[in-house]
């Protein structure tokens, strides 16, 4: 593991003191480095080439490892040239005739300039244009040899990876912390061909047959007139959707739980979704489920959190990968497979695998580790690799192949479609980004953008001009051989299995599986999102549908609308929770969190600085919130109380009591302060609060327990007081193991 971001900027005086901070993600933020920007003088030697940055291979030959060009490109010659090697010896002013006269068309530097720019965006992504990618390795356990043949599950066996992190509804620039569904595709670049496992954090999905995508995807996407709202499911189109086509309804509570808000893409499990089937070496097959298992735990945010995230840092999410990646705290996860035996009904335990709104509750089929994915490198550039990744259902290696999912038969078509538009043409698996990793030798030509110059003159086969080649592989070659499964013979019909026709049965699962507090949660989002509605019928149809669920869930939500709650329309389904859906109770580590402490000049610095270096060494950030930027004595500071906000931090600790500042607005009333002769600034005061509110542990020492009781939250669940800073810190660092102090939120429903 590299050493923490913030450890590598820390200098210790000869006192032993730490004199300088983390680096804020904001260049120029108070307490940040001076910027070493030379000043542009005269053409300097090229930097060493960034391999990332180079010329695309324009070959494709045997053998050829991808995705990493070898010429080093951008900003990184003496000389600006044009695109054709022109050397420039002026961009700052067009041709003109004289220099109040008109521009000259014959111009090429400033036409090509601004042709190229007209052009440098391409179309978002129909759906999950927002997102976010790293690079990292996927290490396999061995332990899946007994059910596939895929080479990069190997005990030991390392494989680079790209992973795409996305939100599905909002436009490329929407903010991170909406509610919705999260994307989690993973391409491995494996030694036998690329393997795409384009997954949500969602273990089902809203409908069962990909011909209704467009549908639904119409029905969550702003309203046509006026597009708005942009990133929502809180309207009416969504909940008309849902409601009338009750199969989403699984996929919906997930959506309205805490699922649909993370903390962190670190934070967030992944699912495959749909049943996959395995073929091992002997050509036994199984049919299996993808899951990923974050080392952090699956942690959320609460909604008013990722509301005000929304304004103060729509990029939260973007933000926190990078940043952790970048500080060393490297995101893991372990990939697992639940595996059912392959069986002609493809039903495992009343479960029909074959539809993607039902889950397997881990209670049946345990999860069982496979392998282990840690991102350890941030993308060069954007574009090039984040936004012109394109992952595909159908790129699958041999040991892995596809079933009859109705759902996953239509989108091997999507995909593949989707990037002709949007990467403009059939070449777009030469991108840099998109290259398999496996040596390429296929017989496929032209085409816009094509960047091979391919040799020979027979692209077709068998042919005696070109030797013969390419020749065809064999099982005993490592050829992708599709499992020969038996197809049913059976009428052709627009029609589902009658067991796609339980709607509600494991939306209850869900529901049944909460804890009081995740429940409450629960209600509260469907009485948003439903209250955004404009249109009675459509609540009402809506709260059926919650009826079906449950009527606890139902009556909580009709009385927050104010409508009276319908009785079940179907038998309530008497289904076992299943405790493995639950994201409360457990203890989990807490790398890579915040730590925001509040200091002024009167606070015990030593003991902050302590604090800092506690912080640093269990993995975290310590982020110093002061009354103004620079230094408070010999201590940097990082956020003031203009900068800062509650939603960054994961836990607050107070050294001090700052007074208010002669500009700050003024305190309310009732937190005057009368018990205390100190006035604390309203600033730190709405910092407890939110901290308070949003159930994140509180810790002070010295003058900082004045403050807490101004703010009157001392003595409540998870404000600890101490006398000395790391004895805080220590007690806050045990209630972090377990994310939040969840007995401060109300619960109305057991
Ligand atoms: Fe999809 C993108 C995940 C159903 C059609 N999908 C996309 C991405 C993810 C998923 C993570 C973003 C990939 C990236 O980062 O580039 N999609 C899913 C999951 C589904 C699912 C887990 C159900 C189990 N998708 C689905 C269906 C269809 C599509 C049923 C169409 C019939 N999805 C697309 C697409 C996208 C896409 C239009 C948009 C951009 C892209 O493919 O490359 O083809």
């Amino acid at each position: 593991r590299k050493p923490a971001k913030a450890v590598k900027h820390a200098v210790e005086t000869a006192a032993g003191k730490v004199t300088d901070a983390l680096t804020p993600d904001v260049p120029g933020a108070p307490g940040s480095a001076p910027p070493t920007v030379e000043e542009p003088t005269t053409p300097r030697d090229p930097l060493p080439p960034k391999s990332e940055q180079g010329t695309p291979d324009t070959r494709t030959p045997t053998g050829a490892t991808t995705g990493v060009p070898p010429i080093a490109k951008g900003q990184q010659g003496a000389h600006l040239t044009t695109a054709q090697g022109a050397r420039l010896r002026d961009t700052d002013h067009s041709l003109k005739a004289g220099p109040r006269g008109p521009v000259l068309l014959q111009d090429h530097h400033l036409r090509e300039k601004i042709t190229h720019f007209d052009h440098e965006r391409i179309p978002e992504r129909v759906v999950h244009a927002r997102g976010a990618g790293a690079h990292g390795v996927f290490t396999g356990y061995g332990s899946a040899e007994g059910v596939t043949k895929a080479g990069f599950l190997a005990k030991g066996k390392e494989t680079s990876v790209f992973v795409r992190f996305s939100t599905v509804l909002g436009s490329r620039g929407s903010a991170d912390t909406v509610r919705d569904t999260r994307g989690f595709a993973t391409k491995f670049y494996t030694d036998e061909g690329t393997f795409d496992l384009v997954a949500n954090n969602i273990p089902v999905f809203f409908i069962q047959d990909a011909i209704k995508f467009p549908d639904v995807i119409h029905a969550g996407k702003p309203h046509p007139d006026r597009e708005i709202p942009q990133a929502q499911s809180a309207h009416d189109t969504f909940w008309d959707f849902v409601s009338l086509h009750t199969e989403a309804q699984h996929h919906t509570i997930w959506n309205m739980s805490d699922r649909g808000i993370p903390r962190s893409y670190r934070m967030m499990e992944g699912f495959g979704v749909h049943t996959f089937r395995l073929v091992n070496a002997a050509g036994e097959t199984a049919l299996v489920k993808f899951h990923w298992k974050p080392k952090l735990g699956v942690h959320s945010l609460t909604w008013e959190e990722a509301q005000l995230i929304s304004g103060i840092d729509p990029d939260f999410h973007r933000r926190d990968l990078y940043d952790a990646i970048e500080a060393g705290a490297f995101p893991e996860w372990e990939l697992g497979i639940q595996v059912f035996p392959d069986t002609p009904e493809e039903i495992f335990a009343g479960i029909d695998l074959l539809d993607p709104t039902k889950i397997v509750p881990e209670e049946l089929a345990p999860v069982q580790p496979i392998g282990r994915l840690v991102l350890n490198r941030t993308p060069t550039n954007f574009f090039a690799e984040v936004e012109q990744v394109a992952f595909h259902p159908g790129h699958l290696p041999p040991g892995i192949d596809v079933t009859n999912d109705p759902l996953l038969q239509g989108r091997l078509f999507s995909y593949i479609d989707t990037q002709l538009t949007r990467l403009g043409g059939p070449n777009f698996p030469q991108i840099p980004i998109n290259r398999p990793h496996a040596p390429v030798n296929d017989m496929l030509r032209d085409g816009y953008h094509q960047q091979a110059v391919h040799a020979g003159v027979a692209p077709y086969r068998p042919n005696s001009l070109d030797g013969g080649n390419p020749f065809p592989a064999g099982v005993e070659q490592g050829a992708f051989v599709d499992v020969p499964v038996t197809v049913a013979e059976a009428p052709k019909v627009r029609a589902n299995p009658v067991s796609f026709d339980d709607h509600f049965r494991q939306a209850r699962l869900f529901w049944l599986s909460m804890s009081p507090v995740e429940k409450e949660h629960i209600i509260r989002a469907y009485t948003y999102e439903l209250g955004k509605c404009y249109h009675q019928a459509i609540r009402e149809r809506q709260l059926q549908s919650l009826a079906n669920i449950d009527p606890v869930l139902c009556a909580e939500v009709a009385t927050g609308l104010g409508l009276p709650a319908p009785q079940p329309g179907v038998p309530l389904a008497d289904v076992a929770p299943s405790p493995a859906l639950s994201q409360v109770g457990r203890e989990w580590p807490a790398d890579g969190r915040t730590v925001g402490i509040v200091v002024d000049a009167t606070s015990d610095l030593d003991g902050v600085s302590e604090v800092r270096r506690a912080v640093l060494g269990a993995g975290m950030v310590p982020l110093l919130i002061a009354p103004h930027g620079g230094t408070v004595g010999y201590l940097p500071v990082q956020r003031t109380f203009a900068t800062g906000r509650s939603v960054e931090f994961d836990v607050l600790l107070l050294a001090g009591a700052p007074t208010p500042a002669p500009d700050a607005i003024p305190a309310r009333d009732d937190k005057a302060g009368a018990a205390d002769s100190v006035t604390v600034d309203p600033r730190v005061l709405l910092l407890i609060e939110e901290t308070w509110r949003h159930a994140k542990a509180i810790g002070a020492w010295g003058d900082g327990i004045t403050v807490l009781r101004q703010a009157r939250v001392s003595g409540t669940p998870g404000v600890v007081t101490g006398d000395s800073g790391p004895e805080v810190f220590a007690a806050v660092g045990q209630l972090m193991a377990g994310h939040r102090v969840w007995d401060r939120f109300p619960a109305s429903v057991a």
